[in-house]
């Protein structure tokens, strides 16, 4: 018989116990925080809080919210609290220094987020029968790490296949016959097309697949569902978080439980700070109540969405929050990687360009793509041809070194790109990404 990872004394916990488990879980972390955190330990002084305030979850809302500008002001180490000799790992987001988010783990970290991933998996309909190819990223990035370490404590046969290389994807899913597939669902959309060009699609044993990391609509869901023959699961996390894993989808395919026995979930109002009731869209506030290394409270995501504690078919209690419906800042997610204007900005402006640039961002054949307009100096337009095509290519280069992904960079005329009265339209957005 196929042995599931199931752990329903925990994912189908009666809600008043599993609130006070999180109340339990709260006031020890915070006290861990206080005694090994200084920076937040400040931030709390600041605002009049000590541990002893904190009694359970109903005091949440009296700690103060982090944010990306905490993470990039107590970078490194500052957000730490073990000592180093206790941590294992790192992940990281990609971009350079100040953007870039690196977080710690010990080893127990890392056994509850391969938890929260077999989760996952598990609520997928994985087993130790399953053929698992995990074609997120490895290295840096959470996903492939992530899934990898999840699909292990399953018990499933792991692939680890790492991103790109179409041809072999293909070639070890068929071969090997793997039954779930991990990625970004924009690279399962584009196997889907590759599988369907190459006629192998008899030849594939995939049942489901979970996908995550970026946006994608149900329409979405749809194509590749078709497209693969499979059932495709949404999955939900953060690098500041662990990665993948804080909040899966379950057979109903109508939102994402989130392991609220690893992590308080609130909706707030992005302008105010102020905490709105279950059902009211607002930024998603993550609390971690079991991270050693890297707990952050009350981390603000940035992503917009709804929670509901709607009771689900199959019979998980955690609350369900629905896929990110938005963000509250500038950030892009490209081909599954983080890019904010900023950075682009940064860099065109240490190569000597001007700062009239725009950022077209589409969606062609289910991959991402990632245009950037430059306009010329005067003095650069007059130029030779070879000498543009030159520039255009150094700015790819260094585009790549601190993105991490490759943009198609156009010179352009000057003054040809509109001006604005208002707020420059630095971004133009092409993909449905929320719809
Ligand atoms: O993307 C972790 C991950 C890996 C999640 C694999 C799922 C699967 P970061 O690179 O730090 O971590 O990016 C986090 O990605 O704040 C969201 O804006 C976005 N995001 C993650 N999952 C989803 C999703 C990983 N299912 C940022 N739907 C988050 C929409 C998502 N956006």
């Amino acid at each position: 018989m196929a042995k599931r990872y199931y752990q329903p004394e925990i994912e189908t916990m009666p809600v008043e116990q599993l609130k006070a488990l999180q109340s339990e879980r709260l006031v020890k972390q915070v006290k861990h925080v206080w005694e090994n955190v200084p920076y937040y330990r400040k931030k709390m002084e600041e605002k009049g809080v000590t541990p002893d305030d904190i009694k359970g979850i109903e005091d949440l809302h009296k700690l103060p919210f982090l944010t990306k500008d905490d993470l990039r002001e107590a970078y490194p180490y500052g957000l730490l609290a073990k000592p180093l000799k206790d941590c294992v790992r790192i992940q990281s987001t990609s971009g350079t220094t100040g953007r870039r988010v690196v977080a710690f783990y010990t080893q127990h970290d890392i056994d509850l987020w391969e938890d929260c991933c077999a989760r996952a998996i598990t609520a997928a309909g994985g087993t130790d029968e399953d053929v698992v190819q995990v074609a997120y990223g490895y290295g840096l990035f959470t996903g492939g790490a992530g899934l990898n370490g999840g699909s292990h404590k399953v018990g499933s046969l792991t692939i680890p296949m790492s991103s790109g290389n179409t041809e072999r994807q293909i070639q070890f899913m068929v071969d090997l016959e793997s039954t779930i597939l991990c990625c970004t669902p924009s690279y399962a959309a584009y196997l889907g097309e590759s599988i369907e060009e190459r006629g192998v699609r008899d030849q594939i044993k995939l049942k489901a697949g979970i996908f995550g990391a970026e946006a994608w609509t149900e329409e979405m869901r749809h194509d590749i569902e078709n497209k693969l023959g499979i059932k495709a699961y949404d999955i939900y996390g953060l690098t500041e978080t662990s990665g993948p894993g804080v909040a899966f989808e379950c057979e109903e395919q109508s939102g994402m439980h989130i392991n609220e026995d690893h992590f308080i979930a609130e909706i707030i109002n992005p302008e105010t700070g102020e905490v709105l009731p279950e059902g009211e869209k607002g930024e998603l506030v993550f609390t971690s109540i079991t991270k050693e290394a890297f707990p952050l409270l009350r981390y603000r995501t940035k992503d917009l969405c709804i929670l509901s504690r709607k009771k689900c078919s199959c019979g998980r209690t955690h609350i369900k929050m629905t896929k990110p419906l938005g963000r509250s800042d500038d950030m892009l997610i490209i081909r599954g990687v983080n890019v904010f204007p900023s950075q682009i900005e940064t860099v065109l402006l240490n190569e000597g360009m001007t700062p009239n640039y725009q950022i077209i961002v589409d969606r062609v054949n289910n991959t991402d793509t990632f245009d950037i307009n430059v306009e010329m100096s005067q003095e650069m337009f007059s130029d030779s041809l070879g000498k543009i095509s030159e520039k255009e290519k150094q700015l790819v280069a260094s585009l790549k070194a601190m993105l991490g992904i490759q943009a198609k960079v156009h010179l352009v005329e000057p003054k040809s790109i509109t001006r604005s009265e208002g707020k420059a339209v630095r971004v133009i957005d092409k993909r449905k990404l929320y719809g």
